[in-house]
C-alpha cells in the first residue's frame, strides 16, 4: 500500500508550492563534498543517545523494521521544489517506538558519511511523513540521492533530510548540524520560507 502525504501542506500553508519555490521535474542533486560510496548490504545504521535500546544494525537488518512506501513533495532550500517523489523506508516513529526514547530526549542530530549532520526537535522527527528511506520509484535510492540510506523531511527544506545517514543520535539539549551552524534556518519551514538565520 501507497501512502500519498502530499497533503502534509494544508498543516504550514495554503498553497502545495511554497512561497518563493518553483516546481520542478527533474531531481537535482545538491550535496556539500562528493558522494560517499556504499554497499547496501554493509551499510549500518546507529541509533544512541537518549535511548532505551541503542541500535547498531546492518540496512539488511534494519529492513526488517516495518515499512511503508509515501508519496511526498521535496523541497529545496536553493528554490526548487519536486511534487510526488516515491519513498520507501521506515518512520521515524516507528524507530523511535523500537529504540525507546527516554522522557527527558528533546531534539535529534542525523550523522551521515561524507561528515554532514542535521538537527531538528524530537517532535518535528515524531511524524509519519519523516522516513528513513532507501527506495526511490521502486528502484534502489541512487547514490547521488543519498543511498544507501538517507532521511526525507517533507515538511522542512530538504537540507534537514541526511543523504547517506549512518546515525541518529538523540539529545537532551538542542545542538545545531552542519548547514544550521553555517546560515542555514534551524527550523526551514517553507511555507514561512525561514531559509536563512
Ligand atoms: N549527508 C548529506 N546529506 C545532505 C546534504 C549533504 O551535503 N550531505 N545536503 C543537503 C541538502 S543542502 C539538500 S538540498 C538535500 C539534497 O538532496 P538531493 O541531492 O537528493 O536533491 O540533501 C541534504 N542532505
Ligand atoms: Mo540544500
Amino acid at each position: 500500500m501507497t501512502r500519498n502525504v502530499t497533503d502534509l501542506y494544508r498543516k504550514f500553508g495554503d498553497d502545495r508550492l511554497p512561497p518563493g519555490q518553483r516546481e520542478t521535474s527533474r531531481f537535482p542533486v545538491l550535496s556539500k563534498s562528493g558522494t560517499p560510496s556504499g554497499d547496501p548490504d554493509s551499510w549500518g545504521i546507529e541509533v544512541w543517545g537518549a535511548v532505551e535500546e541503542p541500535l547498531d544494525a546492518t540496512l539488511p537488518e534494519f529492513r526488517e523494521l516495518p515499512s511503508e512506501t509515501q508519496v511526498q513533495d521535496f523541497h529545496c532550500v536553493t528554490g526548487w521544489s519536486k511534487f510526488d517523489c516515491e519513498f520507501t523506508g521506515v518512520t521515524f516513529p516507528t524507530l523511535a517506538d523500537h529504540v525507546g526514547v527516554h522522557d527527558d530526549a528533546v531534539h535529534v542530530m542525523f550523522h551521515a558519511a561524507d561528515g554532514y549532520t542535521t538537527n531538528l526537535p524530537l517532535s518535528d522527527c515524531l511524524r509519519d511523513e519523516v522516513l528513513l528511506t532507501w527506495a526511490y520509484d521502486d528502484d534502489p535510492l541512487p547514490a547521488d540521492h543519498g543511498g544507501p540510506l538517507r532521511v526525507v523531511t517533507p515538511h522542512k527544506y530538504a537540507y534537514k533530510g541526511a543523504k547517506w545517514v549512518t546515525g541518529v543520535e538523540f539529545l537532551t539539549d538542542p545542538e545545531r548540524g552542519y548547514w544550521e551552524k553555517r546560515g542555514y534556518s534551524n527550523t526551514a519551514n517553507p511555507w514561512n520560507e525561514e531559509r536563512y538565520s
